[in-house]
């Protein structure tokens, strides 16, 4: 399998409760390499681009509003296969359903408070880190 670069977001609910060093390790751990990794504070337009896919969803409203209400830390993973083994490290988006080990059944609040985002596909992985990351910012 090709080494990969996918987005992912440590969430406000996981911010919040100072959670960013453990998250990290899951995902070095699972042999994933941070290689861009910064803090910021998106807005409810910013947040309400990043998840427009869901717009006509029953919940958009309330993921914007989470995804803005404190700061994130968006991160670029880089390893084999790092799209789906960064799915595996994270969990089902439902932490119910998440399994044993994973960032979200040990991290987890509910569905909507779910601790990480991460990329689910090549051209979502291009367009995510894009959204974030120039490329002077994306160190090998
Ligand atoms: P994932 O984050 O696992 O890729 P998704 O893309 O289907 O899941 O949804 C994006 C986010 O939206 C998800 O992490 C949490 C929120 N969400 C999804 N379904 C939801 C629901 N039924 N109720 C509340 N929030 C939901
Ligand atoms: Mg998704």
């Amino acid at each position: 399998m090709a080494t990969e670069r996918t987005l992912s977001i440590i969430k406000p609910d996981a911010t919040r409760r100072n959670l960013t060093g453990k998250i990290n390790a899951k995902f070095e751990e699972a042999g994933l390499r941070i290689v861009a990794q910064k803090r910021i504070h998106l807005s409810e337009a910013q947040a309400g681009k990043f998840y427009e896919v869901h717009k006509d969803r029953p919940f958009y409203g309330e993921l914007v509003e989470f995804m803005a209400s404190e700061p994130v830390v968006v991160q670029v993973l880089e390893g084999e296969g790092a799209i789906a083994k960064n799915r595996e490290v994270m969990g089902a988006t439902n932490p119910a359903n998440a399994d044993e080990g994973t960032i979200r059944k040990e991290f987890a609040l509910s569905m909507g408070e779910n601790s990480v985002h991460g990329s689910d596909a090549p051209e979502t992985a291009a367009q995510e880190i894009a959204y974030f990351f120039s490329g002077l910012e994306l160190v090998g």
